[in-house]
Parts: structure tokens; sequence; C-alpha cells
């Protein structure tokens, strides 16, 4: 731990529901934007990291744990993936792992709230890297329900919804009618991915989100993984498409490029993180 930094050492906390997920460190950046309280802390174990209203959102150093399990899956099993959506990922970790990829020609990124982008940009550039300077990415900071209530029919490959927990901004990410959109301006062999919480921590989020997706497209299954700093460190996220699911099976030839410099994502934890649903997920997905 560098010297500035064992001053002001405090605990810093997400609390849930009687629990607290917290990380040692030094609060740099405390404020309120017109959406959310932000703050950006700096801590000795994982680095740098960001809060939205009090929420753990990324730290620099397990950010990897997040971001390539929610883009991987999508962009190595999509069939095409000129043309990207994201909707939300304001620290850039989404739009970054997106543009490791050749294929990709355009990236939108739809952020609600451009204080976020500029403290991520400032705070932390590691997550976000080269993406930032890439001429691929549009950033637009915009209502992201509204992006996909005015976008035409079938012109995303691959739609990725990185917000925050289904409170305050986010809120509109989880329903049904937001879905329908996401699913009208995807092409018809494009895939939809979102973070979908923990299944211990936020279990009746997490079932009625797969259960809408389901409703909404033909096929949706969750994934899962891990972030420690999130709540029960046990996370998810869903991936749907229509007609078959084509998340489940990477494509060799992109594999092949991706998975060498990724730390999480590879071909075989993908088949695994599908196969892994614990009984009491089976059923209660099954309980209408
Ligand atoms: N409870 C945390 C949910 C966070 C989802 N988004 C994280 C943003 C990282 N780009």
């Amino acid at each position: 731990m560098n010297n500035s930094l064992e001053e002001n050492l405090r605990w810093i906390d997400e609390h849930h529901n009687g629990t607290r997920y917290g990380l040692e460190g030094k609060v740099l950046i405390d404020e309120r934007s017109s959406y959310q309280r932000i703050t950006i802390i700096e801590s000795s174990r994982y680095g740098k990291g960001l809060l939205l209203d009090g929420c753990w959102m990324t730290t620099e150093r397990q950010e990897k744990s997040y971001h390539e399990c929610l883009v991987q899956p999508a962009l190595c099993s999509a069939d095409s993936i000129k043309k990207i959506l994201i909707i939300g990922g304001g620290d850039g970790g989404t739009a970054r792992e997106c543009l490791r990829h050749q294929e990709v020609e355009s990236l939108d990124m739809v952020e609600i709230d451009g204080r976020v982008i500029e403290l991520s940009q400032r705070y932390l550039p590691t997550i976000g890297k080269e993406a930032w300077k890439d001429d691929r990415l549009r950033i637009k900071i915009e209502d992201g329900i509204k992006w996909v209530e005015n976008s035409q029919n079938n012109i995303y490959d691959v739609v990725i919804v990185d917000g925050s927990d289904p409170l305050g901004p986010a809120k509109g990410l989880f329903n049904s009618s937001f879905l329908k959109n996401c699913k009208r301006i995807l092409k018809p062999k494009g895939i939809f991915a979102t973070q979908s919480e923990s299944p211990e921590s936020f279990t009746k989020v997490h079932i009625d989100m797969i259960k809408t997706i389901r409703k909404v497209f033909e096929f949706a299954d969750p994934l899962y993984g891990w972030v420690p700093i999130y709540p029960s460190g046990w996370w998810s996220w869903t991936f749907a498409s229509t007609g078959k699911a084509y998340y489940l099976n990477p494509l060799p030839k992109r594999a092949v490029k991706i998975e060498k410099d990724c730390k999480i994502w590879n071909t075989r934890w993908h088949k695994g993180g599908f196969q892994t649903m614990p009984n009491f997920i089976e059923e209660l997905l099954k309980n209408e």
C-alpha cells in the first residue's frame, strides 16, 4: 500500500439485507449527479473502484470477472457482430471487451449519466482502456429505455445491458416492454445479454428476470460466475435469442482469438457456466 493510501483508510461497504460487502480504502470522490450518488474509492486489495448509490459497480482488479462474462459469451457466439448496442456500461469495461473483436464495425453505448463516464475516464482508465479512443465507439448520453423505443427494427447484432441494480435509474431495464424493444431491434439471429443479479442475494429479481426474458425471447439461459465484491459474490448473466439458443456455443474461429487474453472466459468455462444451475433455481424457475 502506498503512503498516501495508508492515511484516511476506512471501510467502504455496500449494505444489503443485513449483510455488508466492503473494502478497506480511501474515498476519492463522493458526489451526487442528476441521477445518483457516485463514489470513487481506492483500495489496496482491488485498486480503484466505483459505487453507484452505495452499491459496488466495479473495481480495477476484479472487473474482468464481470465484463468478460457479460460480453464474450454473446460476442463469441453470435452469427454476426458488426453492430453492437450497449445500454449503460459507463465505466467502459463492456465497450473494451466488445472492441477486442475486429469484426465489430460500430458500437453504440447509451449511458444515461454522463458524469459516470467522465469520472471513469479520469479515475478508472485501466477499465475502459483504449476503447475510449476507438473510432467505432459512439457514446450517447441518453436514456437507454428511450433509445430502444426509438430504434428501428432489426438493426443490431448484439444488445448488451450493463445496468446497475433494479433501483434508481436502472429500474426500467428489468421490465418486459424494454425487453420487447430489445428483441425488436435485434436482427433475427441476434443475441441479447444482460447482467441478471445474484441468485443468492437477489433470488426473486433473478428468477423474475429469467422468466420475463423467457416470455419475450424463445430461448434464454443464465450463466453463473463470481464477482467477489458484489452481494454474495455469486453472480449471473442471462443470454437470449430467437429461433435457437445461439449463445450456447462459441464459434471456434472467434473464441481462439479472444480467450488467450481473457482472465476468466474461455470456451470450456462458457459451456460449464451454463451447466451450473443449482437445484433450487431450477425449481423456482418451474413455478409460475
Ligand atoms: N450489484 C451490481 C450490479 C452491477 C452491474 N453493472 C456493473 C457495471 C460494470 N460495468
